[in-house]
C-alpha cells in the first residue's frame, strides 16, 4: 500500500488536534529532509464501509526514517466501546510517546479509562501504544501522539481492544492485515 507521509518543515512536537478535513494529508512544498513527519490515519466503522463488524484503519501501513519524530494522528469515527480484557488491559495506558501522553479529543492524557476505549494502536516492537477512546455518536475524535523512530525494522501494529468478531472479539478485522493491523516500516 502506498503510504502517505506528510512532510512538514518545523519540528512541531505539539499534538494539537487537526480538523478531520486534513486526514488525507499532503506535502508542504519545499520541505527538505524533515526531522518530523505526521502519519494521518482514519478509523472507520464496518458499517461506514459496508462491512458491519469490521472496523478499519486506512493508511494502515506506512514508512518513516530512523531518527524522525513521528506524529501519529488517528481520526476515529467509531462510537462503540470495546473494553480491554485480560493480558491486554495494560494498553489503557499511553506508552512510548515523546512526552508520555497523547491528545485525545483535545485533552492531554496518559491513559483512557477502559470503558471508554474503542481501539488501541499498539506497536509492541516499538513499545508504542495509543488507546483510542470512543467517538461521539455521529461525530469523530482526533487522537494524536508522537514517538521517536529509533529502531530500524518492520513492526506490526495491532489493536488490542476486542473490536473484531468471534466470541472474544479478536478475529475478523482484528487479525486481517489492513483492517485492525498493519505495518510500521522504519528505514534508513
Ligand atoms: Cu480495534
Amino acid at each position: 500500500m502506498k503510504h502517505a507521509v506528510t512532510k512538514i518543515a518545523a519540528l512541531a512536537l505539539a499534538v494539537a488536534p487537526v480538523a478531520a478535513t486534513t486526514v488525507t494529508g499532503g506535502g508542504v512544498a519545499g520541505a527538505a529532509a524533515p526531522n518530523h513527519v505526521v502519519e494521518h490515519m482514519r478509523l472507520i466503522t464496518g458499517k461506514m464501509d459496508g462491512k458491519p463488524g469490521w472496523p478499519k484503519i486506512t493508511n494502515s501501513s506506512w514508512t518513516v526514517h530512523k531518527g524522525q519524530t513521528v506524529t501519529v494522528q488517528i481520526v476515529s469515527f467509531d462510537d462503540g466501546t470495546a473494553p480491554l480484557m485480560g493480558q491486554y488491559m495494560k494498553y489503557d495506558k499511553v506508552m512510548g510517546t515523546v512526552n508520555g501522553k497523547e491528545v485525545a479529543g483535545g485533552k492531554m492524557v496518559n491513559n483512557v479509562s477502559d470503558i471508554n476505549i474503542a481501539h488501541t494502536f499498539t506497536v509492541t516492537g516499538l513499545g508504542f501504544n495509543m488507546p483510542i477512546p470512543v467517538a461521539p455518536t455521529g461525530g469523530h475524535i482526533v487522537v494524536t501522539a508522537s514517538f521517536k523512530a529509533n529502531k530500524l525494522g518492520t513492526f506490526t501494529w495491532n489493536c488490542y481492544a476486542p473490536c473484531g468478531s468471534g466470541t472474544n472479539g479478536m478475529t475478523g478485522a482484528m487479525s486481517t492485515m489492513s483492517w485492525m493491523t498493519g505495518k510500521v516500516h522504519v528505514v534508513k
